[in-house]
Parts: structure tokens; sequence; C-alpha cells
């Protein structure tokens, strides 16, 4: 059973004065059971993406993932609330039928905050995008959200303007968010940079300020923070919550050891993709899948394996987090 979430901010408040429009917008959010009893209970919750199961991964590996992912968190104690559009509704947390609808499905999109409009208007699904996850996971009080990679600033990007919605809703949104850094598909520098200029408060996590760049444990720049465990990140966040900011967080987690020897190979790849992409006029939200695809046939699969090492490592310690966030808040 799922219960509908209420509204809150000022806007859906005053929207809410009209009571035929409230029924609507009412309608707009779920809140899956499982998530509203441990948000109620103050238990830890992660929030977790869907854009990655839609269009990240192929079938079935994004669904057994996705079935992973959610099984770790549990297993840490964590309630799991994997974002998602469905049928023009924005739900958080989702049962293994929807989880199964959207993995299968060949039409559902790729919704970033841009997108919601759009999907909720015509009743469409899709999976959220890091911004759109955020903007949900914020709305349902969920502070902490675990991804693989975030978008940034693409290669060329200083002419394209293709930057990814991710980093202005880290600086709107007071979410953290674990990832294992920025693919090297992207221009790690400028997305640093742009990171900064949004007041975006970013920190490695583990012994190094080396910001890792998603298959590899570096990419040549530095975070200007880290932390060392789980207690240094809840920190942190108490920090961005309790100052009241409106801006995120962002905590870049290495990819672990063992699953980071494929880099050099992967990079070749990805070199490849990017060209191809560009040769083929491939722009703004079509991107990110195209190259992450290519990269995955051109490394027989590799990168896949090595995604889906990082997500899980992402998840366990993301868990860890909320859990050491959860006691702080208590
Ligand atoms: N990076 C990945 N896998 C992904 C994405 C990024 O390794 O699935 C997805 C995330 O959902 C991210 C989105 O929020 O791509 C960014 O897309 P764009 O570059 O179009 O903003
Ligand atoms: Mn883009």
């Amino acid at each position: 059973m799922n219960v509908l979430w209420k509204l809150s901010t000022p806007l859906w408040r005053h929207i809410s004065t009209s009571s035929s429009r409230l029924k609507k917008c009412e309608r707009l959010f779920k809140v899956h059971s499982s998530v509203a009893e441990a948000l109620a209970g103050q238990q830890p919750v992660v929030a977790l993406e869907s854009t990655i199961i839609t269009h990240g991964m192929p079938y079935p590996r994004n669904l057994s993932t996705a079935k992973e992912v959610e099984a770790m968190v549990r297993a840490e104690g964590v309630t799991p609330a994997t974002v998602a559009v469905l049928e023009g509704m924005v739900h958080v947390g989702l049962s293994e039928d929807e989880l199964d609808f959207l993995a299968c499905s060949k039409t559902a999109l790729k919704v970033s905050r841009r997108d919601l409009p759009y999907v909720i208007s015509k009743g469409l699904s899709g999976g959220t995008t890091v911004s759109g996850t955020m903007i949900a996971a914020h709305r349902a009080g969920i502070p902490v959200f675990v991804t693989g990679g975030i978008g940034g600033v693409h290669r060329d990007g200083e002419n394209s303007l293709d930057v990814s919605a991710d980093l202005s809703e880290l600086g709107r949104t007071p979410i953290a968010v674990v990832s294992a850094g920025v693919k090297s598909i992207l221009d790690i520098g400028r997305t640093l940079e742009f990171l900064e200029t949004q007041g975006v408060c970013v920190a490695t996590y583990g012994e190094t300020k080396s910001f890792p760049a998603f298959f590899s444990r570096e990419s040549g720049f530095t975070a200007p923070y880290n932390v060392l465990n789980a207690e240094e990140a809840a920190d942190l966040i108490v920090g961005m919550l309790s100052l009241g900011l409106q801006s995120g967080l962002l905590l870049a987690v290495p990819i672990p050891v063992k699953h980071a020897a494929v880099g050099q190979q992967i990079e070749g790849a990805i070199q490849i993709a990017v060209a191809e992409a560009r040769q083929k006029g491939i722009t703004g939200k079509y991107v990110t899948p195209f190259i992450l695809q290519r990269v995955s046939e051109l490394t027989e699969g590799q990168s896949l394996q090595a995604n889906i090492a990082l997500i899980h490592n992402n998840a366990k310690v993301g868990s860890q987090i909320a859990r050491a966030l959860s006691e702080r808040l208590q």
C-alpha cells in the first residue's frame, strides 16, 4: 500500500487554496509505505535514481543491479527509496513490479528538472536523473542520495553550453549526493569549477583528496575537502542542514581498487565514443546514454562490470552515512 504524500512548499500551499487543483497536485506524488514508515520513525532512508535503470544500463543487468542495490541498502539497515515517474506520478520508493516495469520499458523518458512538467501533464513514465531524483528526495525529506556518477560539463561545454542540470540542482537543493565522482566523458576541471560557482560543497571520501573519475580513482584534479569515514560525512551533512543552506553536497567515493584496473582501457574507449558522438551529431540529453552504451560495447562489457561494482560500493557507503546521519538527527 502506498500513501499519498502531502505537498508542503509555499507554492503548493498557494495552489491548495483551490480545492480542485489541490486534488490534482496531491496525486502527483506517492511515497511508498516502507519509505513513509521509515521517515515517520526517523529511520535512515537512502534515495536512488532510475535513469541508470532506464538509460544507463542494458536489460536485464539494469534490473538485477537495481534489485541488488536495494538489497544492499536493506542489508545495512537502511530503507531504499528508488525514485521514478510512473504514469505521470512521481514515486519515492518502488514496488518490485514497478521496478520490473521500468527496467523493461522501451518508452520511459529520461526525466530531469526541466522534463517534470511535461511527463506529469502527459501522464508519462520515466527514469529520474540525479537532478530529478534530488527534487523528489528533498520533497520527501530524504537527505542522502546514492548514484553511480553525476552529470557534468561536457567536453567542449564552453562552446556547446552542454552542462548537466545535475550541477545547478546541486546548487539549489540541499541533498547529499554520493557518487564515484565524474566520468571522464566529461570535462572534470570545468565541472568542479561550476560546482564551486554553484556553492556546492565537494568532498572526497576516504584517505585521499584526489577527485575520482568514476572508472579511475584519480582524475588529476583535487577536491576542496575530504572526509575519512561515514561519521565525518554525516557531520558535513549536519553542517549543510543546520545552516539552512539551500545548496547540496557532493561526496565522491573512489571506485574500489580491485575494479579500478580497467580504468586505462576504458579511457581509450571513452575517447573513441566521444569522437563518434560528435561525428554523428548527437546532442543534448542523448549524449550521455550514447557514450555509456558505446563504451560498454567497445570494452566488451568491462565498463558495465566496473560500473556495477562502484554502484554497489556507493550503496554501502551511502547507507552507512545515512545511518550515521540519522543517529545525529534523533
Ligand atoms: N552517468 C552515468 N550513468 C548514468 C548517468 C550519468 O554513469 O546513468 C545519468 C544520471 O542519471 C545523470 C544523467 O543524472 O545521466 C546526466 O545526464 P545529462 O548529462 O544529460 O545531464
Ligand atoms: Mn546535457
